[in-house]
C-alpha cells in the first residue's frame, strides 16, 4: 500500500496541554508519527511518498477563510503581542450563552481573546510550527485522496496533527484543520459523486459531523465512547442523525466503557451496513487508534488483533479507501496497531510477530512510564 508522510508533523511540538484541571506532558507528540512511520517502515509491504501541496482552496472549501487566516498568523502576533508564554492557549472561550439574546460578537482583536474565539478547548496549544505541520496534514490527506483517484484501491496518510475535532470555524481536541473533512469534500467534488466517512477514533468526530450536519451527499459514521462520560462532550449522542438536506446522513454509536473486541466489531458492522446502503464507491475512514486497551486517554478494551478484522471488514464492502490518521497515544502500540489495520484492508495476514520487538508487558511498562500518569 502507498503512505503519503513528511517530516513536517516534527514542527508541531508543544509541551503540554491542560486537561480535567491539570497542565500535563502533551499526548499528542511528534513520536506517535515516529512510531508508525517506523512500524510501516519495518513490514516492508508499504512504500512511502511526499505531499504535493494542494493550496488554501480545498481548505477554505470546508472552513472559514478567517480560521485559516487567524492560524497563518496566530503565532507571529502571539510573540510580538504576547507576554512570551511557550504556546498560544485561550484563558477565554465565546461559551455560547456568553452573548444569549445579544446577537453576534467580532472578533477581538488581543491575542488571548483571539485564541478563545478560534479555539474550543485547553488542549490544543498553537506553537511556532504548528501552521506549517497542520498545512502539511491536509495535503498529506488530499495527496493520500489523489493516489485513490488516480486508481489505489486503497491508501494511507500518515497526517499530523489529526483532524476530526475542528469544524467550520473552531480548532480544538488537539485538531487544527480538519483533514478528513477537506478530503471529503474534495472527492465529492472531484468524483462528482456521495462520498462516506467511517470515524473510528475513540472520540466523536464532532468537527466532520457539524462540517457536513445538513449534507445529504456525504454520510458520516462513528463509533466512539459516550459523549455523556468522554470529550468531546457536546456532541456525538445517538439521537444526532442530520438536518435538512442531511437529515439521515449523521450515523453516532456511542459505546460503553470497556468495550471488547466483538461489541466493537458488532457495531462496526452496524456502520458498514449503513454505509452500503448509502451511494457512491469512496470511503474516507477517521483512523483513530486511542480505542486500544493501553491507550491512556481512552477506556475501551480492544486488543492489537482486532485492528486487523477491522481492515479487513471495511476493505470487504469494496469501497476505495482513501485511510487518515486521527488519535492513538499508547505510543509503544500505534505503528503495530496501524500496521495490522492497514494489512487486514489489504488482504494480507496478521503478523504479530514483530511485536517481540518490545513485547506486550515490556510495551506497557514503557506505556506507563512515558505517559507518566495511570488510568
Ligand atoms: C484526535 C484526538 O484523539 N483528540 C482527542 C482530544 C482529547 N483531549 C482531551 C483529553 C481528555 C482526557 N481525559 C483523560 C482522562 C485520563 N484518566
Ligand atoms: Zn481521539
Amino acid at each position: 500500500m502507498r503512505v503519503v508522510y513528511t517530516a513536517d508533523h516534527l514542527l508541531h511540538d508543544p509541551p503540554s496541554e491542560v486537561t480535567g484541571g491539570q497542565s500535563i506532558p502533551a499526548y499528542e507528540v511528534p513520536g506517535r508519527a515516529e512510531s508508525i512511520r517506523t512500524a510501516l517502515d519495518a513490514d516492508g509491504g508499504f512504500a512511502f511518498e511526499g505531499l504535493t501541496e494542494h493550496g488554501a482552496e480545498p481548505i477554505t472549501a470546508v472552513h472559514d477563510a478567517r480560521l485559516l487566516a487567524y492560524l497563518e498568523r496566530a503565532w507571529r502576533e502571539w510573540r510580538e503581542r504576547g507576554t512570551g508564554a511557550p504556546f498560544i492557549m485561550p484563558d477565554a472561550f465565546l461559551h455560547a450563552r456568553l452573548r444569549e439574546g445579544m446577537g453576534d460578537v467580532r472578533e477581538p482583536d488581543s491575542p488571548c481573546g483571539q485564541a478563545g474565539y478560534w479555539c474550543f478547548d485547553t488542549a490544543t496549544p498553537i506553537v511556532a510550527g504548528t501552521y506549517r505541520a497542520a498545512r502539511s496534514a491536509v495535503d498529506v490527506a488530499l495527496t493520500t485522496a489523489d493516489l485513490v483517484l488516480a486508481g489505489e484501491r486503497a491508501a494511507y496518510g500518515l497526517c499530523r496533527p489529526p483532524g476530526h475535532h475542528a469544524a467550520r470555524a473552531m480548532l480544538g481536541g488537539y485538531c487544527y484543520f480538519n483533514n478528513a473533512a477537506i478530503v471529503a469534500q474534495s472527492l465529492a467534488a472531484r468524483a462528482r459523486e456521495p462520498v462516506a466517512i467511517l470515524d473510528v477514533d475513540y472520540h466523536h468526530g464532532n468537527g466532520t459531523q457539524q462540517i457536513f450536519y445538513d449534507r445529504g451527499d456525504v454520510l458520516y459514521c462513528s463509533i466512539h465512547a459516550d459523549p455523556a462520560r468522554t470529550y468531546p462532550y457536546y456532541a456525538g449522542h445517538a439521537d444526532e442523525t442530520g438536518t435538512g438536506a442531511g437529515a439521515g446522513a449523521t450515523f453516532n454509536q456511542p459505546m460503553p466503557a470497556g468495550t471488547t473486541d466483538e461489541q466493537y466489531l458488532v457495531a462496526l458492522d452496524r456502520a458498514l451496513e449503513r454505509i452500503a446502503g448509502f451511494g457512491g464507491s469512496l470511503l474516507v475512514v477517521s483512523l483513530g487508534i486511542d480505542t486500544y486497551g493501553h491507550d491512556p486517554i481512552g477506556d475501551f478494551a480492544l486488543s492489537m488483533p482486532v485492528y486487523h478484522e477491522a481492515g479487513r471488514r471495511v476493505a470487504a464492502t469494496g469501497r476505495r479507501l482513501v485511510v487518515l490518521q486521527e488519535g492513538g497515544y499508547f505510543v509503544p502500540h500505534l505503528g503495530q496497531n496501524v500496521r495490522q489495520w492497514l494489512r487486514g484492508a489489504e488482504g494480507r495476514p496478521l503478523d504479530l510477530a514483530a511485536q517481540t520487538v518490545m513485547g506486550p508487558s515490556a510495551a506497557s511498562r514503557a506505556g506507563r512510564s512515558t505517559s507518566r500518569r495511570g488510568r
